[in-house]
């Protein structure tokens, strides 16, 4: 396997709306994060991912992009963030951008001039269609609810949106188009940036006609995904960005991917492809999820977490290479989704943090995960900021006739503005965050979690977060070690094994709140001495074969 330094490094994901407000407006910003960097590099960061921080009407916090070269002035100017880089690199960490290029901003100069004429130069960099018998083009619908298409007076055509009517897509069968951004990321990249995280980059092809997908009863619009996700020629426009921009320079790639299999992933990350670095997979984000979509709550069984990401690690290893997550600004907080964010919240995000930091490939650290900040809920739907859920909410029980309680629930366990609160610093007043009014309510738990806390205390989950890093930057094993699944069918306790050289790890979690039996396969005996980490203090029945886990256990143990 190549050994390159993305493959070791941890990253670390700033949310910047809802990181530190240096100025008392009450919206994060870069000179809030320059401050902040010297925690980060005590956490052990070696790279940290920027969420978009351009120009943007903020329909969807920043993914929709007015300015590709500009920065959104709620979060400073191009000093700031200049001033954000040198920091950054002054400290021997590095800095990754967002680019959003499936869509951009209807605000955009190229949208405003794409929709005064079907002849303007820049119509094609959008995707313009008339209507179908005095309807929409096809019957798509959009990720935050109703249509993809949105009708435009002056040209009487419909333009394509896979998100928020403020966010049409920009049209990658255009030649002009592709080199644009090819343009702007060469900027970027000559700036000095370290590498681009890719907002949703493979449903920049889509099958040409963009045929209607199959009715399903009782449904008006339905997803398209299989039209955009993965489309024909996705890999022929990955391929071309790596030779035009992206070869020529050393950094780090990751592309998010909804709806990439591990067999799509190979090719994407393949070694020998020229494509991207990594991608992020949902497939593990929707196994708690029913067949109406992200909203229709259900259960996770540990079975379908531990066949999914064996799937990836087996599937691609010595192949291509994982991004390792369990959270973002999309998705709800980990300790509060997978763990028990109340009696045993410090347990149960070190156990998460074990699991993820032991698989094979590079992890991700989502803002306020290594404090394990919980998911909020809030009283009233108009304390919920965020585009997805306010339109669901609209759809569903203001225009239809869905229960206030039940999608109430559903905005609890899976709404997005679970991970958007802002960062808990302190006990202080507004958790340290502002010293205004915040832009999303802080979540109340603030005094008892919070940053200073965690430093303070030797045994928080913040520490234990260090010597996870610690230990990856001194154990290529849990860098590049093979993945072998134990214990397969075991419904409490995820465990396996990782082998690289002639070492190997063991890695025993309790994904349960019981205690449970844990007995080893395979003649495998443990012994303290062995123990490399564990999120329990006292190593109690550490040694054998066989012995109890607490609830929420996490072990590893090394041998050579
Ligand atoms: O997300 C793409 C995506 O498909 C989701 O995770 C999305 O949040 C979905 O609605 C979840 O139900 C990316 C960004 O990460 C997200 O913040 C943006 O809203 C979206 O693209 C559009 O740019
Ligand atoms: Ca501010």
């Amino acid at each position: 396997m190549n050994k390159t330094w993305w493959k070791e490094s941890v990253i670390y994901q700033i949310y910047p709306r809802s990181f530190n407000d240096s100025n008392g407006d009450g919206i994060g910003d870069l000179k809030g994060i320059t401050e902040k960097l010297d925690y980060l590099k005590e956490l052990g960061i070696d790279v940290i991912w920027l969420s978009p921080v351009y120009q943007s009407p903020n329909d969807d916090n920043g993914y929709d992009i007015s300015d590709y070269q500009n920065i959104m002035d709620e979060f400073g100017t191009m000093k700031d963030w200049e001033e954000l880089l040198a920091e950054v690199h002054a400290r021997g960490m590095k800095l990754i951008m967002d680019l959003v290029v499936n869509h951009s901003s209807d605000e955009h100069a190229w949208f405003a001039e794409s929709r005064k004429s079907k002849d303007n130069p820049y119509r094609d960099y959008y995707v313009w269609r008339p209507g179908k018998d005095g309807v929409e083009p096809n019957n798509w619908e959009s990720a935050f609810s109703g249509s993809v298409w949105e009708y435009d007076q002056a040209t009487e055509e419909y333009f394509l949106h896979i998100f928020s009517k403020k966010q049409p897509d920009l049209n990658w069968e255009s030649p002009e188009l592709r080199n644009e951004v090819y343009k702007m990321m060469t900027w970027w990249l000559d700036k000095g940036i370290d590498g681009f995280r890719m907002d949703v980059i493979n449903f920049i092809s889509k099958v040409p006609g963009l045929p209607d997908a199959p009715n399903q009863e009782g449904k008006q619009y339905v997803s398209g995904g299989e039209y955009f996700m993965n489309g024909p020629r996705i890999h022929e426009f990955l391929y071309e960005m790596n030779q035009e921009v992206l070869s020529k320079y050393d950094i780090i790639t990751v592309g998010e991917m909804p709806g990439a299999t591990v067999d799509d992933a190979k090719l994407y990350t393949g070694d020998d492809r020229e494509e991207l670095n990594m991608v992020f997979t949902f497939e593990h984000m929707d196994l708690d999820s029913g067949l109406n979509g992200k909203w229709d709550l259900k259960p996770l069984d540990l079975l379908d977490l531990k066949e999914n990401i064996t799937k990836w690690q087996v599937g691609l290893n010595g192949v291509g290479w994982n991004s390792l997550y369990l959270n973002n600004h999309d998705q709800p907080r980990m300790v509060s989704r997978f763990g028990n964010d109340k009696e045993y919240r410090v347990e149960s995000a070190k156990m998460l943090a074990t699991f993820l930091h032991m698989l094979q490939g590079t992890p991700y650290v989502y803002q306020g995960e290594e404090i394990g900040m919980t998911n909020v809920k809030f009283d009233s739907i108009d304390d919920y900021q965020d585009i997805e859920i306010r339109n669901m909410y609209r759809d569903k029980v203001i225009q239809g006739n869905e229960d206030h309680d039940k999608v109430m629930e559903s905005i609890y366990v899976k709404g997005r503005d679970n991970a958007r609160t802002p960062f808990q610093w302190d006990e202080s007043e507004n958790a340290g965050f502002t010293s205004g009014k915040p832009w999303l309510k802080i979540n109340h738990n603030y005094k008892d979690i919070n940053a200073k806390l965690a430093v303070a205390d030797s045994d928080s989950i913040y520490h234990y977060y260090r010597r996870l890093i610690e230990l990856r930057k001194k154990n290529s094993i849990i860098v590049y070690g093979e993945y072998e699944l134990i214990m397969a069918e075991h419904q409490q306790i995820f465990a396996f094994t990782r082998t690289y050289e002639n070492e190997k790890l063991l890695v025993i979690t309790n994904f349960s709140g019981e205690e449970v039996m844990c007995d080893l396969p395979n003649d495998i005996v443990v012994s303290e001495d062995k123990l490399m980490i564990s999120n329990y203090k006292e190593a109690t029945n550490s040694t054998g074969a066989s012995f109890t886990l607490r609830p929420y256990e996490a072990r590893v143990y090394k041998f050579n």
